[in-house]
């Protein structure tokens, strides 16, 4: 089966943790939205396509199919391609582990829309630096702390049992994101993240995603997406 991925175009945005489980499970998939452009997004936000309505992309079309919400499209693909344990405990706990990163993507989110997402963030540049400061000092130490901690008392190589996962994808993600935004306050951390570290060097390494991420379909972090790098939001 080809999915269909829909997501904006020109950022990686939350598209990017399902891109890279296509990706790494060598799995065919059209990115719609880059073909077509956003407005082939528009009729399913609507409703006005067959199968469930999604609140906002990522979306995935498989066959009839339509699956949102990042960390229900990765529960929904993982098992299909080898990127979970077979277990309902493993993938009860991998997709816990995957809405506590997007819980931290949405604070990181947050950092530069702290008041209103439907606002610029010039329109709301001193709260974003609250915001930052907070999450910058608490918040990032927190949950990077907590992730560093399950590698630790897992095998210290995988987030779940012996294996690759869509998990650890996610975390290389995060990981990434996390060191465009605020390289400050990563250098910081560095000391108390090698093992988030070690294992984003050992996922970029993979071989598709070193293909992917070396082609032309990984596009630039920018401050368009999610993760944005304004350097008076990584003073902390
Ligand atoms: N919890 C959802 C969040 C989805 C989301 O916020 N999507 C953004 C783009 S990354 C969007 O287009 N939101 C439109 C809106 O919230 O109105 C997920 O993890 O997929």
């Amino acid at each position: 089966m080809r999915y269909e991925l829909y997501y904006w175009t020109g950022i990686q945005g939350r598209g990017e943790f399902v891109r890279l489980a296509l990706e790494d499970a060598g799995a065919p998939y059209t990115d719609v939205a880059r073909e077509q452009g956003d407005q082939a997004i528009m009729p399913f936000l609507r409703g006005q396509r067959p199968g469930a309505q999604p609140f906002a992309p990522p979306f995935l079309r498989a066959g009839r199919q339509v699956i949102a919400q990042t960390a229900n499209i990765l529960a929904f693909l993982a098992p299909r391609h080898g990127l979970v344990p077979a277990s309902a405990a493993s993938q009860s706990y991998a997709l816990q582990l995957q809405l506590t990163i997007t819980d931290i993507v949405a604070e990181a989110h947050d950092t530069h829309h702290p008041i209103a997402v439907d606002k610029y963030y010039e329109e709301q540049r001193p709260a974003a630096r609250q915001r930052a400061a907070s999450f910058c000092g608490e918040r990032m130490p927190k949950f990077l702390g907590y992730f560093e901690h399950i590698l630790e008392r897992n095998d210290g190589r995988h987030a779940l049992g012996r294996r690759h996962s869509y998990v650890d994808l996610s975390l290389f993600q995060l990981m990434a994101g996390l060191e465009y935004a605020f390289p400050r306050t990563m250098k910081g951390l560095r000391r108390r993240t090698t093992h988030l570290r070690a294992l984003s060097e050992r996922v970029a390494d993979r071989p598709r995603v070193a293909a992917y991420l070396a082609s032309p379909r990984r596009l630039a972090f920018n401050e368009d997406g999610i993760f944005r790098h304004y350097p008076e939001l990584d003073e902390a």
